[in-house]
């Protein structure tokens, strides 16, 4: 059995899409929601459609994949507008991903979320890698908390936010120490590696378009990096702030290895964009193979307790 809690509702199961696949239009996103998955996210926003990189700018390695979209979406009215003529539909909780390029977009977004009939959670994506000239915020601390001091101020719906990876222990503290003096629902980790550089030997070539090749990296590749942030925060974070694993996850086994970190909810990105919403049946399969296994009939009797050596 797979159901989990989470904002006050009992999922089918954890897994997502990760935002920014299979999310941008109406389309695709009733596909999620007609899909095995327990949840699914809409594309990252802006205030307006932007059309975001130029192409190519996605490109499927056979360990990961590497893009640099540059936040193309179809503008917050569009987004809204979906969420909130499906949300009386769908059974679950909607999640609705915001990206705004600077502090001021982001908290003129929230207003109107904040205002809006919309009652599902939104994700503050804090760490986007691929707009030219505009750094990860969330790798900036004090910003990161002048930020959140700002959105709780008046935005009292179910609030997460989207991290980048962090690489130093004491990155983890000083973050956690930070998000700790905030009511949030959830962190997202992580969002993809920022800036790694694929090569073509054939061509001699990059193989994506815009930053000369530089792009974040998901998938395979990233699987312990995202484990251990979902860790890190997981053991240094209020429980009340539930953590959404994101990360290389392919198969049961690294979902089971998310939820063993401390993950409440589960996002999948590259290995969605391989093989399409499907997936979500696959893994679904798998972890719950895995579960019967090991003799767990439930998510909670093993999620968090990953063993240290002693
Ligand atoms: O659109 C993108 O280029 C993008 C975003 Br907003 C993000 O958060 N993460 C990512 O890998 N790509």
């Amino acid at each position: 059995m797979l159901q989990t809690n989470f904002v006050d509702y009992t999922f089918e199961n954890p897994l997502m899409n990760a935002s920014g696949v299979h999310c941008m239009t109406d389309k695709e996103l009733d596909e999620l929601s007609a899909s095995k998955a327990g949840a699914f996210v809409t594309k990252s926003t802006t205030i307006n459609l932007r059309e975001g990189n130029p192409s190519p700018r996605y490109y499927d390695v056979p360990l990961g994949s590497i893009n640099s979209m540059g936040l193309p979406n179809l503008g917050l009215q569009y987004y809204l507008d979906y969420a909130i003529d499906r949300q009386d539909k769908f059974d679950a909780p909607i999640f609705f991903s915001i990206a705004g390029m600077s502090v001021a977009e982001n908290i003129e977004m929230l207003e109107v979320i904040q205002a809006s009939d919309f009652n599902g959670v939104t994700e503050l994506n804090l760490s986007c890698p691929n707009v030219p000239g505009k750094p990860q915020v969330a790798y900036d601390f004090p910003l990161t908390e002048e930020i959140l001091t700002k959105v709780f101020s008046f935005f009292t719906k179910p609030l997460g936010i989207k991290l980048p990876p962090y690489f130093d222990l004491a990155h983890f503290d000083e973050m956690a120490a930070i998000l700790n003096k905030f009511p949030l629902t959830y962190v997202n980790s992580i969002n993809s590696v920022g800036n790694g550089l694929y090569i073509d030997v054939e061509q001699e070539s990059v193989v994506i378009k815009p930053k000369d090749g530089f792009g974040g990296i998901g998938g395979e590749y990233i699987k312990p990096t995202a484990l251990a942030n979902v860790r890190a925060f997981y053991t240094r974070l209020n429980p009340s702030i539930k953590i959404v694993g994101t990360g290389g996850i392919r198969n049961g086994q690294d979902a089971f290895e998310h939820l063993l970190c401390g993950a409440t909810m589960l996002q999948i990105g590259t290995e969605l964009h391989k093989e399409g919403p499907a997936i979500f049946d696959r893994i679904a399969a798998e972890l719950e193979a895995i579960m019967e296994e090991k003799g767990y009939e439930t998510i909670d009797e093993f999620r968090g307790k990953l063993k240290s050596i002693t």
